[in-house]
């Protein structure tokens, strides 16, 4: 029987669309997947929504809709994302849905029949951005540090987990399992997080506060708390406790988060299951975060990345590449698009598209398009080199991609790809082809390119599976190529099978174009991404919008996309703008903007903005609304 392997998402939050972080994670899942699918395994891809708490019904409410009206438009959006970015999950889960509902009531019901939660009265500081108390020593000069805002102080009746019971096991757990939680320095951090007492988890909310929750089931006067709910989706997916499914994939589990989320499920998740008395799962994923252009995305900077637009303009495949290939899982790393244009001319257009065509080409023209045998050359003057070259590669790859350091898997096969271009111009074809006694050599040289590409097709096939596909099919080999013997041996391409005709894998991209405006050639045209749900006048009314007068401008130290702005609205404001690359700070000087006066105020940079100017933002940069004549400061703008 196969081998299970159940790999996980975090579900996300439906109070925003989906991003660049989510498509990363859910991409890296399913190269992970197309991975061990391919190396035998019985493979499983749980991912979906996380659609209760406040935040929730905080969004609902501003797009005027119920929270279930809601959530269910922005879970459609997730679910419908991940086909067009080639995702194949296996199952998409929502916290709403009644299986998941029940399993969390059965969970709760398990936890407390054994005494390990219990109802206290709880004075504590709240943060409500997160929804969850906060110990002193986790807040940053007293704030929040997700979202700067001193949290209130209540005081609550309150459900609680004993988590702090799991303490010891738990850290004793990680030691004796290294590879429980990884990269190390998220292991660490969960161990030096250990050091201290772990504290009770408060577990429910008062119906008074929340409503948007599942029911305690032994109190029906208190929701459960979201983290709580979230986290048991990974086994109400699977069924839990008598599902096939979970009989099947669970403890197999490695479940894959950014740095974000390391506390839940790096002490949260494990000691619930061990409560609840169901296995602790195999392993925790931990990856970095993007930011963009060095700072951090967020929709006041206006730098979201829509991965669907990027997807469209560039290619699913070459925006999945990039992905992989940029960042190095554990690490942060930025995204720009102009080093994701450089990186698909150089590696994608330059180096394997060309030598594919290269080497089809040349096998019509020399070899009559029929893959020819390796066995007439002499390995000695055209050198083994390059079959011992690739199977080395095979195996770094593997290892690489067993440690999850795609990166690394992927820059094995394109040093491998780098050597078969040096390989066709030292053995030179072309001259080959002019002498009757080399046309064995010429064989054994063309069967070597043939079978190299063959072989990186192969490996390259979780990230690009497309490319992969019509690289194989040009190469003679049907439907299903890629199985595990294949990925690792040489000498596959069966000789005196029939090629197919070369085609441009990837068209060379015009930088200046594609940052502009117009879309990259043979890309699907995009008017922009797609349009935001629909909204009530009311709440656009909430909305202040003025007109400001820019009194001063300078650059932020260190970025090279924000400018800090004083602006008179009436009153005098220093706003953060992402404008650095438009305009240069004197062009701004004594120019009437349009500011979002209303803002909640964010650090950016360090620096406290208290509102937001607009502008439209494209490929080529961010272009602020000036509006026309001289309306004084802080005129109304509707
Ligand atoms: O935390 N870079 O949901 P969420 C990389 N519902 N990855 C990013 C990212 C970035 N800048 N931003 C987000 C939640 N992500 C909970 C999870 S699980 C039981 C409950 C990705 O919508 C990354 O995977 O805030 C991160 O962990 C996740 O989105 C957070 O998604």
């Amino acid at each position: 029987m196969a081998e299970p392997f159940y790999i996980t998402t975090p579900i996300y939050y439906v109070n925003a669309r989906p991003h660049l972080g989510h498509a990363y994670t859910t991409i890296v899942a399913d190269v992970v997947r197309r991975y061990h699918r391919a190396n035998g395994k019985d493979t499983y891809l749980l991912t979906g929504t996380d659609e209760h708490g406040d935040k929730i019904v905080r969004a609902a409410k501003a797009a005027g809709k119920t929270p279930l009206e809601f959530v269910t438009e922005i879970s459609g959006l997730f679910r419908g994302l991940w086909p067009r970015l080639e995702i194949g999950h296996d199952q998409f889960i929502r916290t709403t849905d009644p299986s998941h509902i029940k399993t969390v009531g059965e969970i709760l019901q398990r936890i407390y029949d054994k005494g390990d939660i219990y109802h206290s009265e709880y004075e504590g500081l709240y943060c409500f951005g997160c929804e969850r108390f906060y110990g002193e020593r986790e807040l940053v000069d007293g704030k929040c540090p997700d979202h700067q805002t001193v949290p209130e102080t209540i005081k609550e009746s309150n459900y609680f987990f004993r988590m702090g019971k799991y303490q010891d096991w738990l850290i004793d757990h990680i030691q004796k399992n290294p590879g429980f939680i990884q990269p190390e320095r998220y292991k660490n951090e969960v161990l030096a997080f250990l050091r201290e007492p772990l504290e009770d988890l408060c577990v429910s909310r008062p119906k008074s506060r929340l409503k948007w929750g599942i029911t305690l089931p032994f109190d029906n006067n208190y929701v459960c708390y979201v983290w709580f709910d979230a986290l048991v989706n990974y086994i109400s997916a699977l069924g839990w406790p008598d599902g096939e499914r979970f009989g099947k994939y669970w403890p197999a589990v490695r479940h894959l988060v950014a740095k974000d989320i390391l506390k839940p499920h790096g002490i949260y998740w494990p000691t619930m299951l061990k409560a609840a008395a169901i296995p602790v799962y195999q392993s925790l994923n931990v990856h970095g975060y993007w930011n963009v252009e060095e700072s951090k995305m967020s929709k006041s900077l206006g730098n979201v990345v829509e991965p669907l637009a990027m997807a469209e303009k560039y290619g699913v495949e070459a925006f999945r590449y990039f992905l992989m290939r940029e960042m190095a899982f554990g690490l942060d790393a930025s995204f720009s698009e102009s080093a994701m244009v450089g990186r698909i001319n150089a590696d994608l257009a330059n180096d394997l598209g060309n030598l594919f065509t290269r080497t089809l080409t040349m096998a019509h023209k020399y070899t009559g398009g029929i893959v020819p045998s390796p066995g007439d050359g002499d390995a000695e003057e055209t050198g083994e080199g390059l079959r011992k070259d690739a199977l080395a590669m095979a195996a770094e790859y593997r290892a690489s991609m067993e440690g999850w350091h795609f990166h690394k898997a992927i820059m094995a096969v394109f040093d491998f790809i780098g050597k078969m271009n040096k390989y066709v111009d030292t053995s030179q074809p072309w001259v080959l082809a002019k002498r009757k006694e080399a046309f064995g050599q010429l064989g054994f040289v063309l069967y070597n390119l043939l079978e190299g590409q063959r072989l990186a097709a192969c490996l390259l096939a979780p990230v690009m599976p497309k490319t992969a596909s019509v690289m194989l099919e040009r190469l003679g080999m049907g439907e299903g190529q890629v199985s595990p013997e294949s990925l690792g041996r040489w000498g596959i391409l069966p000789p005196g099978s029939r090629l197919g005709k070369a085609v441009p894998l990837f068209p060379r991209i015009d930088m200046e174009k594609a940052m502009g405006t117009e879309t990259a050639p043979g890309a699907p045209v995009s008017s922009g991404p797609p349009l935001k749900p629909q909204v009530d006048i009311e709440v656009l009314r909430q909305i202040d919008l003025r007109v400001g007068k820019v009194l001063s401008a300078e650059r932020v130290p260190k970025s090279s996309k924000l400018l800090k702005l004083e602006v008179d609205l009436g009153e005098i404001r220093t706003i953060v703008a992402g404008i650095a690359k438009t305009y240069a700070p004197e062009d701004l000087v004594g120019k009437n903007v349009v500011v979002v006066a209303n803002l909640a105020p964010a650090r950016l940079m360090g620096v406290e903005s208290q509102g937001m100017v607009l502008a439209a933002v494209d490929g080529s940069g961010a272009h602020a609304l000036l509006p026309d004549g001289d309306p004084p400061p802080g005129t109304p703008v509707s």
